[in-house]
């Protein structure tokens, strides 16, 4: 299955910008879209996306998310002088007008729609629409926040429409609030949208009460609209990975959409002067690459804001070059959420927990919210700047106040280039055993020495063992060493013996850092246990242990691998924090005998843990089980795992347990917290 990434760009986009002095609107120039663009040639990824031509989106298409009397007027503005766009423009807010911008407004919707066809179809597997205007402001009568038609919005009324799509999720990265998509689906089950936001507890722009985590969709959309408002500035990478851990994507896996959209706006990156937060370009990487396993890996990401040029660039680049399946930068330093962000986690998911069985073990609402909410308005009286940042918070620092700073001080590294190796998958396999299509069968450039052969038989096997096995140790330490120097990107072997393999490749690997992903009963070698090089996930241990290392964590099943939600729940709020967090520079997945793991959760498994460690994924199979090969091959080739469906209730007692688990490790690993410290 190999599939491409689409890129739909037509420089025509660039030809509006403001005619007239307006302090909100001057961020949103023709260079945005120009520099996005040349930077995605400079740094080849533009060729290597499918190019697909813009269109003009026709007026049906418009009418799916606005009225007609709003699109009779926009269609006048071509015609208009200045002096008639500057008051047309009055009518609404913090957006302008020029005699082109209907024309690229009718492009922005169309190259977002021809994206959705190229993937609903199967032409490509993602892409990117570099569009302007953008889109997620405007409503059905109003254009707002530079947007004029919804580009998201309709792609999304469009998917169900012509590409029977049954879910489908928005998440909405920029750092407004995309109220005009909000509003378009509030009573629609059918679209869950998410959105985080610069809020401020209502003073930023667009102000709105119902921009608050307490808008939860209406009617039979409750549970379908989740809000995540920002009431500090300077959120970072651990922020974002935070809310997408413990609030988006268990909501989105038991959601199960087939298609994704992103509102991909890049002001809520480090350096936006609309934004003021944080998070570095190549957060984005690993929120793309996070998204990308959903709805059979059809994500189409669609410009919205970004007004810091240089950041916005850099963003774009890491975001295409994650959908084109590139491995993920290793997020550096990544410490727990901030005392705020930690505050809107918890509001969210508990607001949530009534509509959504990942979220029923989190924890009551604050019970002092509704009340402080009240106080902290009416002290606000609706009009004044960002408060600064007080209180502190043990993991990191505090997010800088930056309110008064001039953006130009602003300055971070430019995204390491992120290199593939010439080989992505390599397997190791008995003779006898086929090669699955795109993998290479893995051999060494020469076999052990006689001094080799002696210490590898010495250090793991009984001197009955055959010469074949110490050959294959050998060649497993030779794969590994080949990952490590980045001349592959990942492996699997096929093992007569899952736990030695795993001991030996945990003791030979150069990386500083292995975690271990153990999924299924057997127990794990307790050497590998006691050394404290390898972080050890022990999904499906047969009972809560009591060892209480740092280092070795097992999570109890009740049901079971077999509980697929349960699984997902533990991917999702305990490996994935923790492996974010540890840094691994190595990662390998053993299946022991008898794992009870259904092959498409396996597979999001599989996908989910490439984005550590470079890619470097090295998975470990039971040579007398060789139904998992296939599978396991295809998602190290970076196919999409298939989507798991909707997920129903994990066991009852397992959520409590994971729970527990968390409550447990927090404090180690910070990056597993869903609540501010004074609040648990
Ligand atoms: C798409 C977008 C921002 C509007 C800000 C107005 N709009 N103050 O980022
Ligand atoms: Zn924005």
């Amino acid at each position: 299955m190999k599939m491409g990434t689409a890129l739909i760009y037509d420089e025509e986009m660039t030809k509006y910008k403001l005619l007239w002095v307006d302090p909100a609107c001057k961020i949103e120039v023709p260079e945005r879209l120009i520099v996005s663009y040349e930077a995605l040639v400079k740094s080849g990824l533009a060729d290597r996306c499918v190019s697909i031509p813009v269109r003009e989106a026709t007026e049906a298409e418009i009418l799916l998310a606005h009225s007609e009397e709003y699109l009779e007027a926009v269609k006048k503005t071509p015609f208009m002088h200045l002096e008639e766009l500057m008051t047309f423009t009055q009518k609404y807010g913090d957006v302008y007008f020029h005699p082109n911008i209907y024309h690229c407004a009718k492009l922005a919707v169309g190259a977002t729609l021809q994206l959705v066809d190229n993937v609903m179809t199967g032409k490509v597997r993602n892409g990117m629409a570099l569009v302007r205007p953008p889109g997620h402001h405007s409503q059905s009568s109003a254009a707002n926040g530079f947007c004029v038609f919804n580009n998201v919005a309709i792609a999304a009324q469009y998917a169900k429409k012509h590409h029977k799509a049954k879910r489908v999720l928005i998440v909405d990265w920029d750092v407004h609030h995309g109220q005009g998509v909000q509003y378009c689906f509030e009573d629609d089950p059918s679209v869950l949208y998410f959105s985080w936001h610069r809020y401020e507890h209502q003073s930023f722009w667009p102000n709105l009460k119902e921009s608050d985590f307490d808008n939860v969709g209406s009617g039979k959309g409750a549970g379908f609209n989740v809000n995540v408002p920002w009431n500090k500035v300077g959120m970072g990478n651990s922020d974002y990975l935070a809310v997408f851990f413990h609030v988006l994507l268990p909501v989105a896996y038991e959601f199960s959409p087939d298609l994704v959209f992103i509102c991909a706006g890049f002001d809520s990156a480090i350096g936006d002067p609309e934004g003021h937060m944080s998070a570095t370009p190549d957060i984005f990487a690993h929120l793309t690459h996070l998204l990308m396993n959903l709805a059979d890996g059809k994500v189409c990401a669609v410009l919205e804001g970004g007004y810091n040029l240089t950041s916005l660039a850099q963003s774009v680049c890491q975001t295409v070059q994650t959908l084109l399946g590139d491995p993920a930068p290793r997020p550096a330093q990544l410490g727990g959420a901030c005392e705020s962000a930690l505050e809107s986690i918890h509001s969210a998911r508990s607001i949530h927990k009534k509509y959504w069985s990942c979220l029923q073990h989190a924890a009551a609402p604050f019970p002092e919210e509704p009340s402080s909410k009240l106080r902290r308005l009416a002290q606000q009286g609706g009009s004044q700047g960002p408060e600064g940042d007080a209180g502190g918070d043990a993991q990191r620092e505090e997010p800088e106040k930056v309110e008064e700073k001039e953006e130009e001080e602003i300055v971070w590294p430019e995204p390491l280039r992120r290199v593939a190796p010439s080989l992505r998958s390599a397997l190791l396999l008995p003779d006898a055993a086929e090669c699955p299509d795109g993998c290479a069968r893995f051999s060494p450039a020469h076999g052990p020495g006689p001094l080799e052969r002696a210490r590898l038989r010495k250090s793991y096997l009984k001197e009955s063992e055959d010469e074949a096995s110490v050959t294959l140790l050998y060649n497993l330490t030779a794969l590994l060493g080949q990952m490590e120097k980045n001349e592959i990107r990942n492996g699997l072997a096929l093992v007569p013996d899952v736990s030695m393999a795993a001991t030996l490749l945990t003791s030979a690997s150069l990386s500083k850092r292995v975690l271990l992903v153990w999924v299924g009963e057997g127990p794990v070698p307790s050497q590998i246990i006691e050394e404290e090089k390898t972080l050890v996930v022990h999904i499906d241990s047969m009972e809560p242990h009591e060892a209480q290392s740092k280092y070795y964590i097992p999570i109890p099943l009740k049901k079971g691998c077999g509980d697929t939600a349960g699984v997902v729940q533990a991917v999702l709020g305990l490996l994935l924090p923790l492996g974010y967090q540890y840094e691994p520079g190595l990662v390998l997945l053993a299946r022991p005998p008898r794992c009870q793991v259904e092959g498409g959760l396996w597979q999001q498994l599989t996908c989910l843990l490439q984005g550590l460690a470079l890619g470097h994924t090295l998975v470990l199979l039971q040579e007398n089980e060789t139904a998992p090969v296939g599978i396991t091959a295809s998602a190290l080739l970076g196919n999409p795992a298939p989507s798991l469906g909707p997920l129903v209730a994990p066991g009852p007692e397992d959520v409590g347990s994971f729970e527990g688990l968390r409550l447990r490790l927090q404090t180690d690993w910070p990056l597993l917290q869903t609540t501010a410290p004074e609040k648990r």
